[in-house]
């Protein structure tokens, strides 16, 4: 028999439009409810139901904020048809998250998943003066004046209401949510300054599919990690399973099969479709997480109402009845019923409200539609990548920790400022030393970094110096070392994650791409996470080789819009761009990636074994580099320019000297030092000095570096000089003396330079 033609399915509910549908079952159910409303009308804080812990008054407000978030919802789905609206993913039927925002603060950082109106209308009502749905219809209609994200993203997020922007990456907030959570402990223990009460926690929702993402896996995998050490880890996750991910159905009771028994990860199981008996579970969730600090696992239900977005029809894949059976276990119905029952409303006045809330809705998006609009790209990118060039030199040749520093080195003979050139390495740990003094806020950490000091030993000492507390080992997952360093950043603590290979920064590399680099934009500058993403870099490692550890794959960062990499080859430029790097952090809320080049960590030559050349002076604390700024050496040269960087640069300095005995050219080498964003204009300055330039690149040849500075070149109309790239081949590096045949050689530069000749 043909489903659709089951009697008991109303013509109406053959509407394609599900939005329609849900709206007259709503009043329909509202007018032919045949039940008996309660006798007398009980105080405001008598349960709203016998038994329940929800109070009439709780009730009234999360029933209002469950109708703003499904009228919002609606709103919506009629504007977009008319372009005035822009996003269709909706809340509905995931309305009861409202009891968390209820029962929580709105100091306790929230990383919502994207059905969250409910809970956004009910934290709204924590401060005075606040208006959900004008907000909402601001960011649903892309406008400017969009509180959240100034129009460049329909999201949640409020700054005075502590809920932090997320992109449509699902589970992709999770680590970060854990990370907030570590970092509200972590901040008391090293007596850091937080910028919320002491007992707060962090809340995180997504949905039952999400929960299988390797992102959220390693959330949960982490937070109980944590607590299984007994160490505190105080985030509320909250997943809210309406049984379905798009089309694909969770397996019927996953949720609860796979997470009601783990380990240290206490779970609390939830009906999120009734406001009177679920108010109850969230309360315990809640005091539970607050009160224990340890990770706690809300399993809310809820159900999909209206397809996934707008632009799923439902009634194109699943059958009627089923849907139909679907929309019946909506929770406003439920909340209708409750109010009638509890008589908190007659039918015509919950109709009234219903109707009311509908007016508002439309009437603040038709004041949203009036308002500007993103019209310029300088307005766009303005969030992005802020930079106050004075602000951060001031902040990075700031040197007012002498006492602090020279505790830590041991004596004013002790600095290394005093010491002999030294190699990378030591220079950079020095440097580090140095930024521990001068931020107390400070956190290192990663894979081997404390005791041991990281595989090849660049952090040693800072676990002595700086204790457990600043300096610790993470368990064994980038995702999740990024995720800290977003918590930490969030409470306004200065991370300073290590990877430990670049190979292994890219199976984490959206918590960058995605997430970190984009919250300033997101948030349009009102929140940031500020953080020195140390990596140990590129080829040519003699000790320990493989791709795996001399993975010169740089293009992967340098596509992140706002993200500052840069690459030192020697150590004194290492010191002086830490600096700068954590200043930038610092004044500018930047994200920034410092490639440390493996190969030269060790390196003390450059033209003959023990000659000591590639040794350098650490630069006193007040010295520190500009932005962009690259080194030049033979200024003076205009024969031949190399533009380098990282290993290309004592590669390019031996090459040059062969060059000048062959052919008799002066050669200028540039080292670039920054890779993000390439200082074009310096590149073009020597590009049309010189007669001649090669681009040295340890990249690879489709993506790497040289590509953007020919670009820059060829833009600056040097483009007809003569010019070779040296750049590696596109492939994986192998093992042992093969590798030399893929990445540039001394060889290959003087080559190249000979073919110009
Ligand atoms: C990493 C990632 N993969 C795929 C998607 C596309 N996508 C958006 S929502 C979704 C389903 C999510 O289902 P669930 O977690 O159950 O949340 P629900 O929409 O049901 O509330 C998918 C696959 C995405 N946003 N992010
Ligand atoms: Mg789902």
């Amino acid at each position: 028999m043909n489903a659709i033609a089951t009697p008991t399915i109303p013509a109406r509910h053959k509407n394609v439009n599900r939005a329609e549908v849900c709206d007259q079952n709503f009043v329909e159910f509202v007018q032919s409810w045949q039940g008996q409303p309660a006798a007398s009308r009980s105080p405001a804080d008598a349960p709203v139901l016998p038994g329940s812990l929800c109070t009439r008054q709780d009730f009234i407000e999360l029933f209002d904020s469950q109708l703003i978030s499904r009228h919002l919802d609606l709103m919506a789905r009629v504007l977009r048809v008319k372009n005035k609206v822009f996003y269709t993913i909706g809340s509905s039927g995931h309305e009861g998250n409202a009891m968390v925002a209820r029962l929580t603060r709105h100091t306790d950082p929230a990383f919502l998943h994207y059905r969250s109106g409910g809970f956004m209308a009910e934290r709204f009502r924590k401060l005075p003066g606040m208006d959900p749905i004008m907000d909402s219809a601001l960011s649903f209609a892309a406008s400017k004046d969009d509180p959240a994200s100034g129009g460049r993203h329909k999201v949640w997020g409020s700054k005075p209401l502590w809920v932090l922007p997320q992109t449509s990456t699902i589970a992709s907030h999770l680590p970060k949510a854990l990370g907030t959570a570590v970092a509200i402990e972590q901040g008391k223990r090293i007596g850091h300054a937080l910028p919320i009460p002491e007992d707060s926690i962090a809340i995180c929702s997504f949905g039952d599919a999400s929960a299988n993402h390797a992102t959220a896996q390693t959330a949960f995998n982490a937070a109980a990690w944590t607590a299984y050490q007994k160490l505190p880890a105080p985030v509320l996750f909250v997943c809210e399973d309406n049984g379905i991910g798009i089309s694909v159905k969770t397996p019927a009771d996953w949720i609860h099969a796979s997470f009601s028994g783990r380990r240290d990860l206490d779970y609390f199981a939830v009906d999120g479709l009734d406001l009177a008996a679920g108010y109850e579970a969230v309360a315990r969730a809640v005091y539970h997480c607050r009160t224990t600090r340890r990770p706690t696992f809300l399993h809310l239900r809820t159900t999909r109402i209206m397809g996934h977005a707008g632009t799923d029809f439902e009634i194109e894949w699943r059958s009627v009845e089923e849907l139909v059976a679907v929309e019946a276990t909506d929770p406003l119905l439920r909340s209708a019923a409750i109010a009638l029952e509890a008589g908190v409303y007659t039918k015509e006045q919950l109709l009234a409200r219903y109707e009311d809330i509908r007016k508002r809705c439309f009437a603040a998006a038709d004041e949203a539609d009036r308002r500007p609009k993103l019209t310029s790209l300088a307005e766009v990118v303005a969030p992005l990548a802020p930079y106050h060039p004075d602000a951060v030199a001031a902040e990075a040749k700031r040197a007012d920790y002498d006492e602090r520093r020279t505790k830590v080195f041991g004596g004013p003979e002790k600095l290394p400022e005093k010491q002999p050139a030294r190699h990378l390495a030591i220079q950079i740990n020095n440097a580090l030393h140095d930024l521990f003094c001068k931020h107390p806020e400070a956190l290192l950490f990663g894979e081997d970094v404390a005791q041991k000091g990281g595989v090849y030993t660049v952090t040693k000492g800072l676990h002595k110096a700086f204790k457990g507390t600043r300096v610790f080992n993470t368990l064994l997952d980038e995702t999740l070392i990024l995720g800290l360093a977003q918590g930490f950043a969030n409470m306004g603590m200065l991370p300073i994650p290590e990877i430990q290979y670049l190979a292994y920064f890219h199976n984490a590399c959206d918590q960058i791409r995605g997430e970190a680099a984009s919250l300033q934009f997101f948030s349009n500058a009102q929140y940031r996470n500020p953080m020195v993403m140390r990596i140990a870099s590129l080829g040519y490692q003699r000790g320990f080789g493989g791709h795996f550890h001399n993975d010169n794959s740089i293009a992967a960062l340098r596509d992140i819009p706002g993200l500052v990499i840069g690459c030192p080859s020697r150590g004194d430029d290492a010191a002086r761009m830490l600096r700068t790097l954590a200043a930038l952090a610092k004044v500018d809320g930047r994200v920034c990636a410092f490639l440390e080049p493996i190969a030269l960590y060790m390196t003390k030559d450059l033209y003959a074994a023990g000659d000591g050349q590639w040794q350098f002076a650490y630069p006193p604390p007040s010295e520190a580099l500009t932005l962009g700024e690259e080194r030049v050496y033979a200024p003076e040269a205009k024969d031949l320019v190399i533009f380098t960087f990282g290993n290309g640069v004592p590669m390019s300095l031996r090459a040059a000297r062969e060059i000048e005995t062959a052919l008799g050219w002066k050669v200028r080498v540039i080292d670039l030092r920054w890779l993000l964003p390439l200082n074009e204009a310096a590149i073009a300055r020597h590009a049309g000095d010189c007669a001649r330039i090669v681009v040295v690149d340890e990249g690879r040849r489709s993506a790497g570096v040289g590509e953007g500075v020919i670009t820059a070149i060829v833009e600056a109309g040097h483009g007809a000089k003569p010019l070779k790239r040296v750049v590696g081949v596109d492939t994986y590096t192998p093992l042992a003396g093969a590798a030399l045949l893929v990445l540039p050689s001394d060889g290959d530069i003087v080559a190249a330079a000979k073919a110009l000749a």
